[in-house]
């Protein structure tokens, strides 16, 4: 019989792709179906997901998977945290908005009046990021969107009801949200009311891992064959996480995309007054797994910076910049890339320039010194959030796994193995495909075992790069 495969929809803030993965020989071998734009949409001054040209895309590529691999058994969406559609009575109300428009920021302070920052994390773990869907709920909430809606779908959830035609809430993307309790992970009554939202809004929480069926008529036709729809971890960190071979005490590791995660996994929640005010935030991870991490910077001012310099001198050729960076021997400033000025979209290497200038430290100049300034600011924070979630959970640093696009650069590698003082173990750079696909192949009973079998196979089907703390 021909080898099973399973479909990943992996909506990043990159670009959205279907990646397949064909199970041989213990090992996943993945190919990349099909790549489109996931480019919010502003209109009215609100910045939101253009959902509907996703899932066209999606259903697009997966017609065209399914042409070229007739293994193909089953599908599951990752999307990043906190965002949400309102449905009424089965149906899309309004386009969902992207978690960078800053309806939010305003509800910060009349939320924490019901329910203060402290016993938010004391319920659900979460460090109170203004993005997080309590938030949010409040927002729509204060402008008579949620009495239209009888369900919100987080967005990865979304997709999985529109393949499947289940309206559920996965257990990894409803830990974002700041309205699960941590510890039991179900909907919490006291936090969704601080959101103004009825408990019935949120459909029952599944765990990663839950095969919901076949997918509806209207997408096997469109695709061409029928398929099972699983959902997995739905969040992309969970997914990311499930895929790194880390074994043993004192392993850390950093999800670097466009965000940089890094923690460590454990069994429970750590909810205390220290990890709240280090700024650690806890989610669900995949087998009842707890992940104790630092939500903050990853490649994103590096993205925003290259962004400009194409805008103003045309394309850029990333390898080349890398290259010109390793070689900057001035030393430049460490900035903290998690100050609020970096978080949105615009001009990054002046807002870079600035803060330098205002604390009277080195200016980075020109492209190279730029993007050495941040690969060093952000190596130092990886290291820094590395040493803290270990000692938080009593643990000693011993090695730092880094995954996602940053596993790719390797100035990036070098500096955090050098700057944490050990060794840095590198990749997968798909992480977040090849853990959607190994917990889809288990749900399937294509793979079998504990989550530890299943980084076995990731360890397999990529073997981590080292970098030794020179
Ligand atoms: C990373 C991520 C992260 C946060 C953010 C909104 O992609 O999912 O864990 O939830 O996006």
């Amino acid at each position: 019989r021909m080898n099973p495969s399973f479909a990943a929809l992996d909506f990043g803030a990159t670009s959205g792709r279907v990646i397949i993965g064909e199970l041989e020989s213990g090992r996943v071998r993945m190919r990349e179906a099909g790549r489109f734009a996931n480019s919010p949409v502003t209109i009215g001054g609100r910045m939101h997901w253009d959902v509907l040209s996703l899932w066209d895309s999606a259903i697009t590529h997966l017609r065209d998977a399914v042409r070229a691999d007739r293994g193909l058994l089953s599908v599951a969406t990752d999307t990043w945290g906190v965002d949400y559609g309102l449905f009424r009575r089965g149906r899309m109300l309004s386009n969902p908005v992207h978690y960078r428009d800053e309806r939010t920021l305003e509800q910060v302070d009349r939320v924490h009046a019901r329910v203060a920052a402290a016993e938010i994390y004391a319920i659900a773990g979460t460090h109170s990021l203004p993005i997080n869907t309590i938030y949010q709920l409040a927002s729509d909430a204060s402008e008579g969107a949620i009495e239209c809606a009888d369900t919100a779908l987080l967005m990865p959830d979304l997709f999985t009801y529109w393949l499947s035609g289940e309206r559920i809430a996965e257990r990894t993307i409803a830990s974002t949200t700041s309205l699960m309790n941590a510890r039991t992970g179900e909907w919490d009554a006291r936090l969704l009311q601080a959101a103004e939202t009825d408990a019935t809004l949120l459909p029952p929480i599944v765990p990663p891992g839950t095969s919901l069926g076949a997918a509806t008529a209207e997408v096997a036709e469109a695709i061409g064959t029928s398929v099972e729809v699983v959902a997995v971890g739905a969040h992309d960190t969970a997914s990311a996480v499930a895929a790194i071979p880390m074994t043993g005490e004192g392993s850390a590791f950093v999800s670097c995309g466009t965000w940089g995660l890094v923690g460590v996994e454990r069994d429970e929640p750590v909810l205390t007054e220290r990890s709240r005010t280090a700024g650690f935030t806890n989610e669900s991870g995949i087998d009842g797994r707890h992940l104790l991490m630092r939500n903050g910077m990853g490649l994103w001012m590096l993205s925003e910076s290259i962004r400009l310099w194409e805008t103003e001198r045309g394309p850029v050729d990333l390898l080349s910049l890398l290259a010109a960076a390793g070689t900057v021997d001035r030393r430049l400033a460490v900035v903290d890339v998690d100050d609020p000025v970096f978080q949105t979209p615009g001009d990054m290497p002046a807002r870079i320039a600035a803060w330098c200038a205002e604390r009277g430290l080195p200016m980075p100049v020109g492209m190279a010194e730029t993007a050495r300034c941040i690969i060093d600011s952000l190596a130092q924070s990886f290291a820094d959030a590395a040493l803290e979630s270990t000692s938080l959970t009593g643990q000693t640093l011993a090695r730092i796994h880094i995954v996602g696009g940053g596993s790719r650069n390797a100035l990036l590698c070098q500096q955090l193995a050098a700057r944490a003082g050990v060794p840095v173990f590198a990749g997968a750079d798909e992480s977040t495909a090849l853990g959607n696909i190994l917990v889809q192949a288990r749900a399937m009973g294509e793979l079998s075992g504990t989550l530890d079998d299943l980084r076995a196979v990731a360890a397999r089907t990529v073997a981590p790069k080292r970098y030794a703390p020179r």
